[in-house]
Order: structure tokens, then C-alpha cells, then sequence
């Protein structure tokens, strides 16, 4: 009998999942062929995503938010950043789709199918806040290099999965454990096999939080080709670099992870404040770990027009890495003063909070609204820009939108 190779069964329904549709002859599409769907070059068709979103580039693909997008309590999938470091992969077949624990720590290597996973550990949801670290780059100067972020690399999705914990002490940790580390399917840019477009950690501390998910589901339903599908590791309130997508293998490493991204100056900044400009080495960065405190007004849009008299409602959301966000305020005098925010208290433990204010103006004219958050330990948001850094990280001045009254 003639070989043909037909592409798998398995391999055709979650291509069907990512493009939404069957692919009714399926059966006859030779393998290897991505389906031009997958290839659309039109980002917003591509991902879904609402036509507002902004594309910062396309290789590989970078896109993020405007702030009055981001206004839902749970961020829809339409409204969400996408970063990409690489080329995401295509050809998934999620039968065939294995999570390994490796690493010089583990006590026993183990491999599992996403079967295996989702029926050995409990499942949990919770909501949890992604933001690049990089979010705000945009305002640096001397400009860092790197996507021009303004604010929109953030989100806070609901995520299903399993606890990273339960995984690593099947497998079992060592004594010596230090830090896990993630592999993943996506591929380098210049094609080389050998080389992964990222690969980061987080201690062992953060990769043991009851929050830290292995998960499969955001939002309710399959993670998004874009977000990792169909596998991905979530880490709330630390830099959104550390929640691997396409999640393939996790070492658990004796030392602090060495994968791409981790070494070098990536995702590091100044362990002691410089001034703008200052050429840093190395040895003198340090590797962010939990994201500080920040704040978003996502309604009205900034450029608002009310009528004298008239109060305006403004929301929000804020968030302070593994903190709590402890209040919010508003100032409408560029900071000369500042009134309260009712704030709601997180979902829970990573979930960005939602803040609330009627807003009243004195008399026609042109105001700026800012926002300004204060988390648990009494840290704020400075109003401008905070420490430069050389990459253009943590930025997490105050938000402010536009209001004339007329
Ligand atoms: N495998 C893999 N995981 C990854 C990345 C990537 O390029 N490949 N990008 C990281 C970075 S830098 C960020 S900010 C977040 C972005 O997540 P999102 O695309 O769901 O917004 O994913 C992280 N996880
Ligand atoms: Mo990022």
C-alpha cells in the first residue's frame, strides 16, 4: 500500500482549535503544510485580538494594549499583550505533547503527558497578573533598546491548571535545589536548532507558591496559540518573561538558571541605582524578581469631555507584584493633592484590584487625572519616570489620561 503521510488525527483537531473552525478536509492535507490560516499575515485576524491593539512588531510578534482596552476585571483574550521572543510552533500535536522534570535537583526524572497531568493533580484557577518587565520602555531616556512598550504589556487572565509544586515534588526535589528553569517548543529566530529564544526561571520560593500554575486553560477555555498553547507556566507579579509558554521541560536546577534570557544583562537592572546613561557591568545587576507597584486608568479614555458640574466616574486596576496593592489615590492638580480610591481587595493572592473614584472639577478647563498606588509595605508609585536603568525595565511611573470640561 502506497505511504502517504496524512497529517494525525490529533494534530488536525488542535489546528482546528487554534483556527476556530473544522478543517473539514483535513484529511487530505499533506504533512508538514501549515495551514494558511496560520500564516495570515494580518496580525488581528491572526490572533483574534480587537482591531485597537497595537503591533509593536511582527518578527517576531509583539503587541500590546491601549489602557480603556484593558478595563474588564478579567482581561478578555482579544485585549491581551502579546510578547514573542521567537518563532511560535506550529505543528502542535497535543496527544503527543509531554512535560519533562529534569535537572540536576530532581530526585527522579519524570516525564507526563498532558493527560497524565491534568488527571494525577488537583486543579486550580486563579487569576493571576502577567506583566513584561519591560512595560513602559518607551518613556526611557537615553532610550533602551528593545519594544517600545508604552503601557499596555500587562494583563490579568484566569488560569486553570495544576500547581507547579505538586508536579516538582512528584518528581521529587533535592536539598541543593536553587531555581527551576523552563524549556519550551518555540524556535530561534535564525532557525538554529540549537539555540532557544528564551529559557528563565524563578527560585524555588516562587516556583513552591500555591499560586505558581502549570496551566492549560485561560480564560476558561485552550490557551491561545499566542499564549501558549497548550501548555504554559504562570508566574503572577514577576516579570511575565518567567511564565514560559509552550511549556516543554522544567529543570530543577542547583544553581541559578543559565538558560537565554537569564545571563547577561536580560531582565537585570542596576542592584543600586545609577544615573541615566551610566554604562553598568554585569556584576553589578541584579535579576528582577517581583514586579513594584503600578496602576492603570482604563475608563474613561484619556482625551474625556464632561460638562461643568457633572462628576466623572474613573476606574481602574493596580497591582505590586507578590504585594498587595494596600490603597489608590487620584489627583487632578498634577499631585499638588490627593483624594482616596475606593479599592476592592484582590480575587486572590496576584490578582491585580480594582479602584473606583467620582471625580468632581472645579470649573471648565483642561485637567489631567493620575492615578498613584501604594502597596502593603508603604512603597508608591513615583509621578515621572523611576531609576533608569540600561534595558529600559520597571518602569512604573503614574498613569494619567486627559479630561476637558466644558
Ligand atoms: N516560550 C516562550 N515563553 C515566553 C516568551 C517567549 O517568547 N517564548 N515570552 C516571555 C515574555 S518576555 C513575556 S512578557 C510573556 C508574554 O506573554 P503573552 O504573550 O501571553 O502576553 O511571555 C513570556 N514567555
Ligand atoms: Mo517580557
Amino acid at each position: 500500500m502506497e505511504r502517504r503521510n496524512f497529517v494525525k488525527k490529533a494534530t488536525l483537531s488542535s489546528l482546528a482549535g487554534v483556527i476556530g473552525a473544522d478543517i473539514v478536509f483535513g484529511a487530505n492535507m499533506p504533512l508538514g503544510i501549515t495551514p494558511l490560516a496560520l500564516q495570515d499575515p494580518d496580525p488581528f485576524k491572526l490572533f483574534d485580538i480587537n482591531k485597537d491593539m497595537v503591533v509593536l512588531n511582527d518578527k517576531p510578534w509583539n503587541i500590546e494594549a491601549r489602557a480603556y482596552l484593558l478595563d474588564d476585571k478579567v482581561t478578555p483574550n482579544s485585549c491581551m499583550f502579546i510578547r514573542n521572543n521567537g518563532k511560535m510552533p506550529v505543528d502542535i500535536d497535543v496527544d503527543a505533547w509531554t512535560l519533562t522534570i529534569d535537572g540536576e535537583s530532581v530526585k527522579q526524572e519524570k516525564t507526563y503527558s498532558l493527560a497524565q497531568l491534568k488527571s494525577k493533580f488537583k486543579h486550580y484557577t486563579y487569576q493571576l497578573t502577567l506583566e513584561c518587565g519591560g512595560n513602559g520602555r518607551s518613556e526611557f531616556n537615553p532610550p533602551a533598546k528593545g519594544n517600545q512598550w508604552t503601557i499596555g504589556a500587562v494583563y490579568c487572565a484566569n488560569w486553570t491548571g495544576v500547581r507547579l509544586r505538586d508536579v516538582l515534588e512528584d518528581a521529587g526535589i533535592k536539598d541543593n535545589a536553587v531555581y527551576i528553569g523552563y524549556h519550551a517548543a518555540d524556535t530561534h529566530l535564525s532557525g538554529d536548532p540549537t539555540k532557544e529564544p528564551i529559557s528563565r526561571g524563578a527560585p524555588m520560593s516562587k516556583a513552591l507558591q500555591d499560586e505558581t500554575l502549570i496551566a492549560f486553560q485561560m480564560n476558561g477555555e485552550e490557551i491561545p496559540l499566542a499564549h501558549g498553547y497548550p501548555l504554559r507556566l504562570v508566574a503572577g507579579g514577576w516579570p511575565a518573561s518567567v511564565s514560559g509558554k509552550w511549556l516543554k521541560r522544567i529543570s530543577i536546577r542547583d544553581k541559578v538558571h543559565d538558560g537565554a534570557k537569564m545571563t547577561g544583562t536580560s531582565y537585570k537592572v542596576p542592584c543600586e541605582p545609577v544615573a541615566p546613561g551610566t554604562e553598568v557591568d554585569e556584576k553589578d545587576m541584579c535579576i528582577i524578581e517581583s514586579m513594584p507597584v503600578k496602576s492603570l486608568i482604563t475608563y474613561p479614555k484619556s482625551g474625556a469631555v464632561i460638562n461643568t458640574g457633572k462628576k466623572m466616574e474613573i476606574r481602574g486596576h493596580a497591582w505590586a507584584g507578590d504585594l498587595e496593592v494596600a490603597n489608590v489615590h487620584y489627583s487632578i492638580d498634577f499631585g499638588a493633592t490627593w483624594d482616596s480610591c475606593h479599592l476592592e481587595r484582590p480575587v486572590n493572592k496576584l490578582a491585580w484590584q480594582h479602584f473606583k473614584a467620582e471625580v468632581a472639577f472645579p470649573k471648565k478647563g483642561y485637567y489631567e487625572v493620575w492615578a498613584k498606588a501604594t502597596d502593603s509595605k508603604g512603597v508608591s508609585q513615583p509621578m515621572v519616570l523611576p531609576g533608569w536603568n540600561p534595558k529600559g525595565y520597571l518602569n512604573n511611573a503614574c498613569h494619567r489620561i486627559a479630561v476637558k470640561v466644558s
